[in-house]
């Protein structure tokens, strides 16, 4: 009796808690998306999601074309190609290729026609400004995080041009190229009025470097800095990239009290016959972070690994400094399996001072599918959490359910963001 009373009466709790996850709105911390102002740079779209990079990865796998051959064709060969190979001949139950699928269906498309030309017929008839509505609307977005390069050549001629902003869309500011080639940007920012030396950097050089991330942070009113680094980053360390962190990135940071995002673990061009689909991934030595953190008390650091193996040490080293907001499963974690034992991982380790998930969407359609996939994995873990917390006698309140996922969902990274 006892049993059964339990059983019935965690199932509506269970359903609220569904609900509340399923539709609180997000804050997407980390995508490639644009606002609609930077006009083709805001991909969406069939063929889009159809050449999206994971998918590109996968095709390859069953494609016997030579790379070079794929790449000469056009944006919607390739997608009837990828279509073809993924989800014709063989059945898409690979997570990128299950994300198409339910976005289309999401969006009310009916996807066991199969039908390619009709979903392409679909898509043409819409404009870009009510399809964006209507995936923020379906994806529960309140905020759109993008990756803002100074140094890209279709986007920088945009901001400097200035623009009408959509103010759904927030910016951060990415700077690879600064400190990962130094010795090709370096000539870039001189050419752009900033005087650095290439070869020696003395201090006028870093000076420079801090007035040139100054005028980008104003420009686009950047939220944080954010850089992808290899998986054998070391700091300290003596060489330009070590050198730039601690004499410009940082103290322009802590200038202007923003966070410094590191995404450590990628291995770049592993196979470059992929391009954009040929990187990979390693273990990162994540001393490197704890130095940092440990270091630069007065900096906030946000961090995201790559490699499986990488995550349960970050978690510990979040415990032991609040300089620190870990967040999102990062593209090669970001499948089912993995964002479930991560997630796991952080719940059980940091409670709620973490953000689970971004959506690393390079094509709108796909916040569709990247966070209803997520949204049901993180509901699932926090009704287990809340019914083993029922078990002791301590029942969460929906007031209490509500505040928590909002954290979840953007609210905690706010907060570390004011500090
Ligand atoms: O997830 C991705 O789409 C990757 O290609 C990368 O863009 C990665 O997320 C990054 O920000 O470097
Ligand atoms: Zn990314």
């Amino acid at each position: 009796m006892k049993t059964i009373l339990a059983e019935t009466s965690r199932v509506p709790f269970a359903k609220e808690v569904e609900n509340i996850v399923m539709t609180t709105p997000v804050i997407d911390i980390h995508t490639h998306l644009y606002d609609p102002a930077f006009k083709q740079l805001l991909l969406w779209g069939i063929d889009d999601l159809l050449v999206y990079h994971y998918l590109v990865a996968e095709s390859f796998r069953f494609l016997d074309i030579p790379y070079e051959q794929f790449w000469a064709l056009s944006k919607p060969a390739q997608a009837d190609l990828i279509w073809q190979a993924l989800f014709l001949d063989h059945s898409p139950i690979s997570e990128a290729c299950r994300g198409v699928l339910t976005t289309l269906h999401a969006l009310g498309l009916d996807v066991k026609r199969r039908d390619l030309p009709a979903v392409r017929k679909w898509f043409a008839e819409k404009t870009v400004e009510e399809y964006l509505d209507r995936c923020v609307e379906l994806a529960g977005l309140e905020k759109i995080y993008m990756t803002n390069s100074p140094f890209d050549d279709v986007e920088r001629p945009v901001w400097e041009k200035g623009l009408h902003r959509d103010d759904r869309f927030v910016a951060g500011l990415r700077i690879d190229p600064l400190l990962l080639s130094w010795s090709t940007t370096a000539p870039l920012l001189a050419r752009w009025g900033y005087q650095v030396q290439a070869e020696t950097a003395p201090q006028k050089t870093f000076d420079e470097v801090r007035r040139f991330l100054a005028d980008w942070t104003r420009k686009i009113e950047a939220r944080y800095l954010m850089v992808s680094l290899p998986a054998d980053f070391e700091f300290p360390a003596r060489n330009i990239t070590s050198q730039l962190i601690e004499k410009a990135v940082l103290p322009h940071c802590r200038e202007h009290g923003l966070p410094f995002a590191l995404m450590p673990g990628v291995k770049r061009a592993v196979n470059p016959q992929l391009r954009l689909a040929g990187d990979g991934q390693g273990l990162t030595n994540l001393q490197a972070l704890q130095n940092l953190c440990a270091g630069f008390p007065e900096n906030k650091f946000m961090a995201t690994v790559l490699a499986r193996e990488n995550q349960h040490e970050l978690c510990v080293l979040a415990r032991k400094f609040r300089n620190l907001h870990i967040f999102g499963c990062w593209w090669f974690t970001n499948i089912p399996h993995l964002v479930d034992e991560i997630t796991r991982l952080r719940v059980e380790l940091l409670g709620l001072s973490f953000t689970p998930q971004h959506s690393d969407a390079r094509v709108l359609d796909q916040v569709i599918y990247k966070w209803q996939h997520s949204r049901r994995i993180i509901a699932q873990i926090l009704v287990e959490k809340y019914s083993a917390l029922a078990q002791t006698g301590w029942h969460a309140t929906t007031p209490e359910i509500e505040r928590d996922v909002r954290d979840l969902f953007g609210g905690a990274f706010e907060r570390f963001c004011q500090m």
